[in-house]
């Protein structure tokens, strides 16, 4: 019988581009290096884990609540344990945030690098076998060693990130970062246990026709907000909403399109979390020629003042992004 699939070329693993690309980084001692096959080893066993949530017990709750008040799954707390345990083995990190921790987890007083992680993003998606994702920022502390000052090493603008990238446990568990040098992604192959280039170079198109928020708040956004909403109503855009912040964001960059999470009149600065999940996909965005804004200006330039701090998110195509600005100004 003839094979009817295309075969695809034996691609770049994930290793070999790290490699192959590790003199772009600043400093480029290999501990950067380290730190991303960390994340995507860590990535592999949750993917592992995340395929198999209709079969095994955990699924849904466990019970407890993170420190913003969100229900824990199951799921969440255990790829908060992966990351976390993958990333304290190699030693090139001081310390470690992540959405799960109301605190952050101190590594080795020796690393150089700060870990920013939301490990399971979406996580109301899970026991609905809808896409999830995982979300990292890395940065450089500014102290030389021992243990880390939060407000001077940890609380850094997103500006100062020297690596960002996210997951998306898909159709396909896809692999998507930047080191301030393009964006690439990588498509996982379960067979192989390998992470192969898929989508080198990626670029987001300036303009889309694609609008990504939470319809069901309208009555909450301000009058701006929803002078764009009407706006691309008006235009006829298309609404795609799937309630997985990396899993909407994904599929913008590839098509063009916005992502708009707003302020509410409950949640002032909305419900997103500046550290978790605006700076990496803003730095991504940029990276690939879109933009990132909460409304107001550039996200990468807010200056952080708390580790769960919020922030309206307005990103993707260039110029839908600004279109909205445009509108919330105005
Ligand atoms: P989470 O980190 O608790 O999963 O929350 C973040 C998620 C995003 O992935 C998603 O875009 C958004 O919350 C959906 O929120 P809502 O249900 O209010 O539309
Ligand atoms: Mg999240």
């Amino acid at each position: 019988m003839e094979e009817s699939r295309i075969a695809l070329p034996i691609g770049v693993t994930l290793d070999r581009f790290i490699k192959n690309n590790q003199e772009q980084f600043q400093f480029s001692t290999g501990e950067l290096s380290q730190l991303l096959r960390d994340i995507a080893l860590a990535s592999k066993v949750v993917n592992r884990e995340v395929s198999k949530a209709g079969l095994i017990d955990i699924m849904g709750s466990m019970g407890s609540q993170n420190m913003a008040g969100d229900q824990q799954q199951k799921l969440d707390v255990l790829a908060n344990i992966r990351f976390t345990r993958a990333l304290t083995k190699g030693g090139e990190a001081c310390a470690l945030i992540s959405e799960e921790s109301e605190t952050y987890v101190d590594l080795n007083n020796d690393g150089k690098y700060v870990i920013a992680i939301d490990p399971l993003d979406g996580s109301s998606n899970i026991d609905v076998n809808v896409s999830i994702g995982t979300i990292f920022s890395i940065y450089r502390r500014k102290s030389p060693a021992g243990q880390p000052i939060q407000s001077f090493d940890i609380l850094q603008k997103g500006a100062a990130q020297v690596a960002a990238g996210y997951i998306l446990y898909g159709s396909s568990t896809m692999l998507v970062y930047t080191t301030g040098h393009g964006v690439n992604g990588f498509t996982y192959e379960p067979s192989l246990g390998e992470y192969f280039l898929s989508h080198p170079n990626m670029t987001i198109p300036a303009n889309g026709t694609i609008y990504s928020v939470n319809e069901g708040l309208t009555n909450s956004f301000s009058e701006g907000v929803n002078k764009y909403i009407y706006y691309c109503k008006d235009k006829k855009y298309t609404a795609r909403y799937i309630g997985s912040l990396v899993a909407d964001f994904h599929r913008n960059m590839l098509k063009g399109g916005i992502y708009l999470y707003p302020a509410t009149s409950k949640d002032k600065n909305g419900k997103l979390r500046l550290m978790y999940e605006c700076n990496a996909l803003a730095f991504i965005a940029e990276q690939a020629g879109g933009k990132a804004s909460d409304g107001k200006g550039r996200i990468m330039d807010v200056s952080p003042l708390d580790l769960h701090q919020r922030s309206p998110l307005f990103i993707g195509s260039v110029q839908m992004v600004e279109q909205a600005e445009l509108l919330i100004q105005s």
